[in-house]
């Protein structure tokens, strides 16, 4: 499918730096360009004359005026990001160069381009699929390498091709089961069907794998949401500086200090973790502090881990207690600080179990808390805490296989649907009750699956996607 207009953005982020790109791409990206560029020197063309895949050197020129001196690139369909006609135009980076260039490029016939606009081209003409124009967001959105591994798994279609292949087995067996339809008074030959079911047991196992991927992908897109807490003092806002390499927040020996919530993206292990340093947890006297308060216990609620921190130079108050109690049954980790000073604290083995109340009975009982000792001015022991925090959020090795798959929620709720799908046709299948049932059973699931790539595919659902883009990309 080619699209009629030529759509135009600056692709490099807004601000300062050395260079701005201005991608133009459509049937008349290199008509646009011709209009606005005058080529300098005697190995620069014209946009019109240039072979496709080489660059040119020029300016741009608006109102017979030069707007900025640029290297102008010229990339012809097909092969291109987006399959057509491209053009990109590096100019002096800075916010005014690259807002006249495209002002300069929009005068010249090219419309502003919608956010994820190129992707949605892209996707569209067929270059990439709708699970790697996903990647490229999540390309975009890394924040450890771990996440941009996986990201550029998916973008070079590791995913897309165990889906693909899922999909087409049971197309082979809808086809089977088809041929079986038009022939509705002989009966499904025992051996047909037991092979008929074991595809389908066959792929079941292999949704279940890829289920399986789900935490991963979560945490490498949306990071593990980790809520530092403690009365105040203990060293909160300094353990939050240590995980971070760099001072975030204020520490001071004021207690409650830090009223607002911070949030903040560490590496750790190669996770992205989002600390939430909150203000102490106190019976607060003045106003702001107990709104500080109050937003620390939405924030545990929210949290998927919590890092309990107490003072190992004071003994256990009544207050201390409160919290190992009040967050008993979070997942957490109990942080020992000041290490550096000679130690008061003790704290009863009772108050470091786990809160068993809403687990059911024949649930494994789960690990007491673990208990890490840091000294925040030293660094002392803060290696063995990131340890402690991968530990807590990622089951086993984080091997670079174990994320060349790791599915968003997008693919989890489509590969749900399609289990259900093929769970059905099995069970129908298994009580005979009929080969129609299972046709339509197996149709289901096959378009579930086909949603992830986007074979099947409605327009709301890649307005959804390529919304999550920002313009020029
Ligand atoms: N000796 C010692 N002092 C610490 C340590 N960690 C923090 N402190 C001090 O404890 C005080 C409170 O620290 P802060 O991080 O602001 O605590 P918060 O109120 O829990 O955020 C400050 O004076 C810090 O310098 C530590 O490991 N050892
Ligand atoms: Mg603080």
């Amino acid at each position: 499918m080619m699209t009629s207009d030529t759509i135009a953005a600056i692709s490099t982020p807004l601000g300062e730096g050395g260079l701005a790109v201005i991608r133009i791409s459509g049937p008349d990206a290199l008509a646009v360009a011709e209009k606005c560029f005058e080529p300098l020197g005697k190995h620069s063309k014209k946009p019109s004359e240039a072979q496709t895949h080489t660059i040119h050197y020029g300016r741009i020129v608006r109102n017979g005026q030069t707007v900025d001196e640029v290297l102008l690139a010229v990339m012809r369909a097909p092969r291109t990001y987006t399959r057509e006609d491209v053009v990109e135009i590096s100019c002096h980076g800075g916010l005014i160069p690259a807002k006249m260039v495209l002002e300069t490029v929009l005068q010249s016939g090219a419309r502003l381009a919608e956010p994820g606009e190129f992707t949605k081209r892209a996707f569209l003409n067929g270059r990439l699929d709708l699970a790697q124009a996903e990647a490229v967001i999540d390309l975009i959105h890394a924040r450890t390498e771990l996440a941009a591994r996986a990201a550029t798994e998916q973008l070079a279609g590791r995913l897309s091709r165990r889906i693909n292949q899922l999909r087409d087995e049971f197309l082979l067996a809808l086809a089977h089961v088809e041929a079986q339809l038009d022939f509705p008074d002989e009966d499904i030959a025992p051996a047909t069907a037991a092979e008929l079911m074991a595809k389908l047991e066959t792929g079941l196992r292999e949704i279940e794998q890829l289920l399986r991927t789900a935490d991963e992908g979560r945490i490498l897109r949306r990071g593990v949401r980790t809520v530092i807490v403690g009365r105040p003092n203990v060293g909160k806002s300094s353990l939050l500086n240590q995980l971070l390499g760099r001072d975030r927040a204020i520490v001071s020996h004021i207690p409650g200090t830090t009223r607002d919530t911070i949030e903040e993206t560490a590496n750790i292990r190669g996770l992205p973790v989002v600390l939430i340093d909150t203000a102490g947890l106190r019976d607060a006297q003045d106003h702001v502090e107990q709104e500080g308060v109050k937003r620390t216990r939405t924030a545990v609620e929210l949290a998927e881990l919590v890092i309990h921190v107490l003072d190992g130079s004071e003994e256990l108050t009544q207050a201390d207690v409160l919290y190992l109690t009040e967050f008993a049954a979070k997942k957490r980790i109990l942080v020992i600080n000041k290490t550096d000073l000679p130690r008061r604290l003790t704290i009863p083995t009772h108050l470091l179990q786990p809160a068993l109340s809403n687990r059911t009975p024949s649930a494994p009982t789960p690990a007491p808390t673990p208990v890490v000792e840091v000294s925040c001015v030293t660094g002392a022991g803060i290696e063995l805490l990131k340890d402690a925090i991968k530990e807590a959020v990622w089951s086993g090795e984080i091997s670079a296989e174990m994320i060349e798959i790791a599915i968003n929620a997008r693919h989890q709720q489509a590969l749900i649907r399609a289990r259900a799908g093929i769970a059905q046709a099995a069970e129908s299948l298994k009580t005979g009750r009929g080969l129609e049932l299972v046709a339509i059973d197996l149709r289901d699931a096959i378009n579930a699956l086909g949603e992830i790539t986007g074979k099947t595919v409605t327009e709301d659902l890649l307005d959804v996607i390529f919304s999550q883009f920002c313009i020029g990309k």
